[in-house]
């Protein structure tokens, strides 16, 4: 666990944060490191405010804490940053219940399929009974995809049609689930922003379903983002937040940037919790969010 974290920051490391000492120089803390440090947290993805909110909260440390040096800031940064991922919600899928259902949403390419299949694997080697749904019925090639995860993972998958209504299909994986004993589900669903069909309306209504068929679903909606998408992966889950009740983030190709820094802002400007971050292509990179790791992952000790 401890490597695929700090294996997939490794771009992030490389280009930013392991660079801070030698850019924010070893002398005395003055205009120019300040500056130096808002350069590197915008090139990290930590995007604007939250990047200066970090910077006050460091000039106010240097003030109390009497720090001048500007290789002191480097651990009140670390201090910061794991400030700000503190008080994540618990993980609830780790909670018994009779079925749980998961929707997993996001647009279109950001890893929703691939992060589903890892995470059939996942909660099956937990010991999980769970079963997969074909939600994202727009294409054939999406529902054959999936299908192909399932086998991997060795899970069973209810498909229906292609064309075929999301909301119909989620109707009837329920029903399997329970007719079957199952006590996970986990929805993909589609995510095309710019076609004429209406994403939003369309995962309203597969919310709904769930919502209306068992207590308190879906009790987990994972939005994906993909990494590299950087600050327009923020506005992308706004809009989800407004649609459905996103309870959480799984932060996909990190392994292939250096916009770790995004983790951040989701927490800061999205309050929602990283639940997951993908690692790479292969069923087993997934790695469970845990904010020290992560921390200590972005620096080079
Ligand atoms: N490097 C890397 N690639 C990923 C990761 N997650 C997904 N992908 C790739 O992203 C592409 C889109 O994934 P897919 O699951 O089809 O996205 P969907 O359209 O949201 O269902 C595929 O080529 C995946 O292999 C990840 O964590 N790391
Ligand atoms: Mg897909």
């Amino acid at each position: 666990m401890f490597r695929s974290i700090r294996d997939s920051l490794s771009r992030t490391r490389q280009s930013v944060f392991g660079q801070i000492v030698s850019v924010l120089g070893v002398g005395e803390i003055n205009d120019e490191t300040w500056e130096d440090l808002e350069a590197l947290l915008i090139q990290a993805d930590v995007g604007v405010p939250t990047t200066l909110a970090l910077v006050d909260a460091l000039r106010g440390r240097v003030t109390r804490d009497g720090l001048y040096r500007a290789e002191q800031l480097v651990q009140a940064l670390k201090d910061e940053l794991r400030a700000i991922l503190v008080d994540a919600p618990t993980f609830e899928l780790e909670e018994p219940r009779q079925l749980t259902i998961v929707m997993v949403v996001g647009v279109n390419g950001s890893g929703k399929t691939t992060t589903i299949g890892k995470l059939a694997h996942k909660y099956k080697g937990d010991g999980r009974n769970l079963i997969l749904a074909a939600g994202d019925t727009f294409r054939a090639a999406a529902i054959d995809q999936l299908k192909i995860w399932s086998e991997r993972a060795g899970v069973p998958l209810i498909s229906g049609q292609p064309g075929s209504d999301p909301a119909a299909v989620t109707y009837d994986s329920i029903r399997a689930a329970r007719a079957r004993g199952f006590d996970m589900l986990i929805i993909d669903t589609a995510g095309r922003l710019h076609t004429k069909f209406n994403l939003m309306k369309e995962l309203e209504k597969v919310y709904g379903v769930c919502k209306k068929s068992v207590h308190a679903a879906p009790h987990e909606v994972l939005l994906v983002l993909d990494a590299p998408t950087g600050q327009n992966a923020l506005m992308q889950a706004q809009k989800f937040k407004e649609s459905v009740n996103v309870t959480g983030i799984i932060l996909t190709k990190l392994d292939g940037t250096a916009k770790g820094g995004m983790v951040f802002a989701i927490y800061r400007e999205l309050s929602l919790p990283v639940r997951f971050i993908g690692t790479g292509e292969k069923i087993e990179d997934l790695a469970p969010f845990d904010a020290d790791l992560f921390v200590d992952g972005l620096f080079d000790n």
